[in-house]
Formats: structure tokens, C-alpha cells, sequence
């Protein structure tokens, strides 16, 4: 008992609990923060801290230890050296080249790994955790935790069969910390305070289409569209013959912002089309959204706008483009909104949040770029895109995975919503459309609120 509180009270010092007003990564106003990783500064404390943690985990089985990266990495190896029992090290992304294995060190089948964590708060990244672990084909029964914040990691983890133990909980900690007078009363009742009574996160208010700060002509227009016709109900037209395209054009036209194309899937494309689609789109207000999703050097994408059968950029109102080759290779889209492809909605996309933080920072620095396709909130200096939209399915067996409009406009703020074959292979493709439009603007003015 004395051990651990001489240990709690040394950590302190090192800076690992600090009073005061922090904002934490939720928005939320916290009297307190906590952070283990100078802990490492002292390896005298970090060996303390080691023994205790094997000690609450001496009656468990485990084969391995894994320490969640990157706080309770030098936990778990000092846990290790001090118990011999090996240590494998989980990474947080996949280096792309060599073994491209998401954990590392000798292991096999069936073995059971200890997990060492130093904070947990809603117990979710450590799921995550056990989630990638047990995909090796480990076995997770226990994790042991310097930290609990009370917020409900621990009734997660064990509603799910894990045991986890925890060397302190928040309360404990502060209490220990108020007797030994490194913490006054009033401060005290803030924190407890606090601790019974948490803080629902700030809501972000969504910002109405037309105070969005948008200032592409294409966008601007775009926003004028749907404001007017009530609608943020793109429909894709992925359908392979002209005839087809006119046909949905013309049944849907009259719910609709903009008409997604896929050109290269038309098995008959003409300029003739061209001409009847721009036709229909002035009658029932709609822009023309070729989806092309460029994804090469400047020179190269510019040859692919302009020239080939296509000819895309003599025609199309907007354009989807990857930003991968970087901010400059966007510069040849002119005269036209382009959409920038920062986060794809199917299984398994690589456009993990490392990605897509560095293809918003293009996106948002390119002046031709007036939004994005994402499936998240973004800024309110682009529009948001959100394709896998579908009423009546979840996913179709190829890797999409759909949303409700419901749900995009609520948790995304989602301006436009995209829908595919939600319409098109609907039995009557414009009660389908005016069903999406009704729901996907009736979800849109609630979120407001
Ligand atoms: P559907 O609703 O039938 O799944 O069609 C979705 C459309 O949106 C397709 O044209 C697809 O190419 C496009 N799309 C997508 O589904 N996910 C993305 O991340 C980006 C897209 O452009």
C-alpha cells in the first residue's frame, strides 16, 4: 500500500497529473490532465511501476507481453525484462514493405498476450488494439492498466470478456494526492465534482449551406441549387448505356443538386449525350459531376481533361480528383469545381487519418478545390461530399459499406450525399430519388438544431 502511494507521489513530481483548466481532445474542460509518458524519464520508477503491474497480474496466464504504443511501450519492456517473459510490439501503422506485419517479434498461434496500457478512458482504442492482436491469431484474456478515468473502459472491456486490472483508479489517485497535500480542498471538490458529474462533449453546431464559407463560383452554385429545390441529393449514374443516362436524367433531374457520371463505363459515349445530358441539366437545374478521380502528374491529369474521347473539362461543371501527386498537380483543372478525394467510403481504404489530415491541407489550400469527398466532418471552408449513401442495404459484397442519409447528416455534417444504386436500380428510380430527397433535407434541417 505505502509502495504504491510512495510511487504515486515520486510520479507526480515527474509532472504525470497536472491541476489546473485543460481542453481535452473532446472539446470538454478537464480540472486535471494526465499524462504517463514522462514516466520513461525515470527508469528507478518505471522498474517501481513494472513490479507493480506484474504483481496485480500474477494469478493470469499470458506467454507474451505487448505494451500499447506509444506510452506503455517502455512499460511493457521493462515488465518484460524483469519477468522474462517476451515482449512483442504492436505497430501503430503498417510500415507498407518487408513482413508488413501489424505486430512484431516471435510469436505463434493461440498464445496468450498480456496487454499494458497506461490511461483508459472509453476503453475504445484498446479494443482496437485487441481487435488487430487477436487478427495474428493471439489470444487476449487480460490487460492490466496503470489508469482508469472512470469513464467506462473498464465495464466495455469486461462486458466483452477481457479482465482488466488497474493499478489506480482516477479517484484513488487523487485522493492520495489531497492527503498527502499536494492537492487543497477546494481544488479537491472541483475535481470530484467533476469526476461525478462529467461533461457531455461541446456539440460542433453545423453551419447552414448558405453561411458556409464558400467561395468557388462552382460551389457557390451548387449551394444556390439546393437551397432552391430543397435537395442535397446527388444521384450517381452508374449506367452503361446512353439511353439509359437520359432516361435516369430525365426521372430524376427534377430532385437532384448535380448528376454523377462515370463516362468510361458508357458503352456508346458520344458528344451527342453530352449535348442532350447539359440539355436536361438546364430544364431541371442540375450540374454535370464527371467522378474521374485523377490521380497522376499534373501533365499527365491535364491530357486527361482535356483530350481523349472525353474531352472532360469542355463539358463537366465539377470534377473528383485524388490529391495524391500533391497541391500543384490540381492546378490544371480550370474553369471547373473540383472535388477532392480525401477519404473513400469502402472496407479496408488506405485513407487512414494520417492520410486523409495531410489530403485536407491540399484540398483546403487549392483554390480550385470547393470540396471533399469524406466520410467525417471537415471544414466548413469546403463542402463534404459523402458518397455510400443506401436506405436499404449495409453493404453490396464488393467492400462499399453504406450509411443513412439520417446518419451522414447528423454525425458528418454531410452537405451533399451521394446515392448510386439506392436509385438507379430501384424499381421506379424517381419516387426512389424524391424518397432521398425528402429524408437526406429532412435530416439536413435537423441537424441545424
Ligand atoms: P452506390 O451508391 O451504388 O454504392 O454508388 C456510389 C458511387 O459513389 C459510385 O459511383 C462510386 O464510384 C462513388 N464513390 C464511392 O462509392 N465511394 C467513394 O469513396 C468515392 C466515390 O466516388
Amino acid at each position: 500500500m505505502q509502495q504504491r502511494e510512495d510511487f504515486l507521489l515520486k510520479a507526480y513530481e515527474l509532472g504525470i497529473i497536472k491541476f489546473g483548466n485543460f481542453t481535452l481532445k473532446s472539446g470538454i474542460e478537464s480540472p486535471f490532465y494526465v499524462d504517463l509518458r514522462p514516466l520513461s524519464s525515470s527508469p528507478q520508477l518505471l522498474k517501481t511501476l513494472s513490479n507493480n503491474l506484474l504483481e496485480l497480474v500474477e494469478n493470469s496466464p499470458f506467454e507474451l507481453i505487448c505494451g500499447v504504443p506509444y506510452a506503455a511501450l517502455p512499460m511493457g519492456t521493462t515488465m518484460s525484462l524483469a519477468s522474462g517473459i517476451p515482449l512483442i510490439i504492436k505497430r501503430k501503422e503498417n510500415k507498407g514493405y518487408g513482413t508488413k506485419r501489424m505486430v512484431e517479434g516471435v510469436y505463434h498461434d493461440g498464445q496468450n498476450c498480456l496487454l499494458v496500457e497506461d490511461v483508459i478512458t472509453s476503453g475504445q482504442s484498446l479494443l482496437e488494439t485487441i481487435d488487430e492482436i487477436e487478427r495474428e491469431g493471439l489470444k487476449v484474456t487480460d490487460i492490466v492498466v496503470v489508469l482508469d478515468r472512470e469513464q467506462g473502459g473498464i465495464q466495455k472491456l469486461k462486458a466483452k470478456g477481457y479482465t482488466v486490472h488497474t493499478l489506480f483508479t482516477i479517484n484513488e489517485a487523487i485522493d492520495i494526492l489531497h492527503r498527502y497535500h499536494r492537492l487543497d480542498d477546494a481544488d479537491l471538490a472541483r475535481i470530484k465534482n467533476f469526476l461525478n458529474n462529467p461533461p457531455a462533449p461541446p456539440e460542433i453546431k453545423r453551419v447552414p449551406l448558405e453561411q458556409k464559407n464558400i467561395n468557388h463560383p462552382v460551389g457557390k452554385r451548387l449551394i444556390e441549387i439546393a437551397l432552391k429545390k430543397k435537395s442535397n441529393l446527388i444521384a450517381s449514374a452508374d449506367v452503361i448505356s446512353s439511353a439509359e443516362l437520359i432516361r435516369l436524367a430525365e426521372e430524376v433531374g427534377d430532385y437532384i443538386v448535380a448528376l454523377k457520371l462515370h463516362t468510361d463505363i458508357i458503352k456508346d459515349f458520344s458528344f451527342d449525350l453530352i449535348d442532350k445530358l447539359k440539355q436536361i441539366a438546364r430544364e431541371k437545374e442540375f450540374l454535370l459531376f464527371e467522378d474521374r478521380k485523377f490521380a497522376d502528374i499534373g501533365n499527365t491529369q491535364e491530357l486527361q481533361f482535356k483530350e481523349g474521347i472525353y474531352k472532360i473539362g469542355s463539358w463537366a461543371d465539377m470534377i473528383t480528383s485524388h490529391v495524391i501527386a500533391g497541391e500543384e498537380s490540381l492546378k490544371v483543372f480550370e474553369n471547373l469545381g473540383v472535388v477532392a478525394i480525401v477519404e473513400m467510403s469502402s472496407k479496408g481504404t488506405l485513407t487512414d487519418d494520417y492520410y486523409i489530415t495531410k489530403a485536407l491541407n491540399v484540398a483546403e489550400n487549392a483554390p480550385n478545390v470547393m470540396g471533399a469527398v469524406a466520410q467525417r466532418k471537415i471544414s466548413d471552408d469546403l463542402l463534404l461530399f459523402t458518397p455510400g449513401v443506401n436506405i436499404s442495404s449495409s453493404a453490396d459484397g464488393k467492400g462499399q459499406q453504406y450509411n443513412t442519409p439520417e446518419r451522414v447528416c447528423k454525425n458528418y455534417h454531410t452537405d451533399f450525399m451521394i446515392v448510386g444504386r439506392g436509385i438507379y436500380q430501384s424499381a421506379n428510380a424517381a419516387e426512389s430519388a424524391k424518397e432521398y430527397q425528402t429524408k437526406g433535407w429532412q435530416a439536413y434541417l435537423e441537424s441545424l438544431n
